[in-house]
């Protein structure tokens, strides 16, 4: 049998962790033949450990045959160590009275801090996937620092507009999600977030033939997958969580095991693809094989596609800014 693998997750008495956790520990995410260690990241906060010991509990009673490990932490220096997939979940939300740096402030605090201990303690090639919102700028946080890591292991979570965006596409055309390939996301993991069903395809048909309706594209399409988030929160009166967790899995699922050449979308440092500058971590289409990612490179970008990027791109640009004096 393999070897285990060391998996981290931070926020883990939360929301998304409590949807999270037991997927990963049933082998949802690594796959059916691969045993794993949880290493499980909560604030010191008496209340939070004592809700983390909780969900441990019921991890306990699940007696999943691949979880043959489990670690309660509170610091990211011990918590992190030697680990092989790191889910940075925990982020400061957005109090009352909060202004925008001062949310950027206090997640550059908590990302700089969990980025040099990744950097100081966890397997060379750890895989990060940053959850907590702001998720590009908090990876890109971590990944400045972690200089001793490969920028490329640090990622954001766009996958989750990725998949509001599929069946949105599969509604409107009354087709099957299985059947749509070629639909990315580019940006920022916001309202900004460009999706984008020009290359996509259903069956070998072309999804902008089939729908063909430029004006549902930018005043329903765009709209509906870009507030998804608020909508959640207006229904349900809490925050989008089992969802969040399926698209992490969906993530770090793809990255580590392969797309078969499907494309996917991931949030990932620019190497100067489509214009983005370098460093920002953006979200690109990609396939992934071997537990390596590759952007999909060359594809005609118009000018209303174009106008969409720059706009992400300027809202993630100012969020650099916002935080460039704290690294
Ligand atoms: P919850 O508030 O339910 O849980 C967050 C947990 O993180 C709390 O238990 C808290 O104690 C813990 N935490 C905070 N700082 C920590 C730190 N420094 N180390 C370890 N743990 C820490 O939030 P939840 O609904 O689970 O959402 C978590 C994050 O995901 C939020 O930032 C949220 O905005 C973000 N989201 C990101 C999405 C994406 O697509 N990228 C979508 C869903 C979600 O909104």
């Amino acid at each position: 049998s393999k070897k285990p693998v060391r998996v981290a997750v931070t926020g883990a008495a939360g929301q998304i962790g409590y949807a999270l956790l037991f997927r990963i520990a049933s082998g949802e995410m690594l796959g059916k033949d691969q045993p794993v260690i949880l290493q499980l990241l909560e604030i010191p906060d008496e209340k939070a450990q004592k809700a983390l010991k909780g969900v441990m509990m019921e991890l306990q009673d699940c007696a999943f045959p691949l979880l043959v490990g489990m670690e309660a932490h509170s610091d990211p220096m011990t918590g992190f160590k030697d680990t092989d997939y790191a889910l940075l979940v925990g982020a400061r939300p957005r109090g009352p009275g909060m202004e925008r740096a001062d949310l950027l402030a206090a997640n550059a605090q908590i990302f700089t801090a969990q980025g040099k201990a990744l950097n100081a303690v966890a397997s060379r090639n750890v895989k990060v996937l940053v959850v907590g919102n702001p998720a590009n700028t908090n990876a890109y946080i971590a990944m400045k620092s972690a200089p001793d890591l490969p920028a490329k292991n640090f990622t954001a979570m766009l996958r989750l507009d990725h998949n509001r965006a599929l069946s949105q596409v599969a509604e409107k055309t009354g087709k099957a999600v299985a059947d749509i390939r070629k639909l990315c996301v580019w940006g920022n993991h916001s309202p900004t977030m460009y999706a984008d069903y020009r290359f996509a395809t259903i069956g070998g048909q072309n999804v902008k033939d089939l729908i063909d309706d430029q004006v549902w594209n930018e005043t329903v399409f765009l709209p509906t997958v870009g507030k998804r988030g608020a909508a959640i929160i207006e229904a349900r009166g809490l925050s989008s969580a089992a969802s969040a967790a399926n698209a992490a899995i969906d993530h770090m699922h793809d990255w580590a095991l392969g797309t078969g050449g499907e494309w996917v979308t991931m949030g990932i440092p620019s190497q100067g693809w489509y214009g983005i500058p370098k460093d920002t971590v953006f979200g690109f289409p990609v396939t992934c094989e071997n537990g390596e990612y590759k952007v999909v490179e060359g594809l005609p970008i118009d000018a209303f596609s174009q106008k969409c990027i720059d706009k992400t791109l300027a809202e993630l640009e100012g969020e650099k800014d916002g935080v460039k004096h704290l690294l």
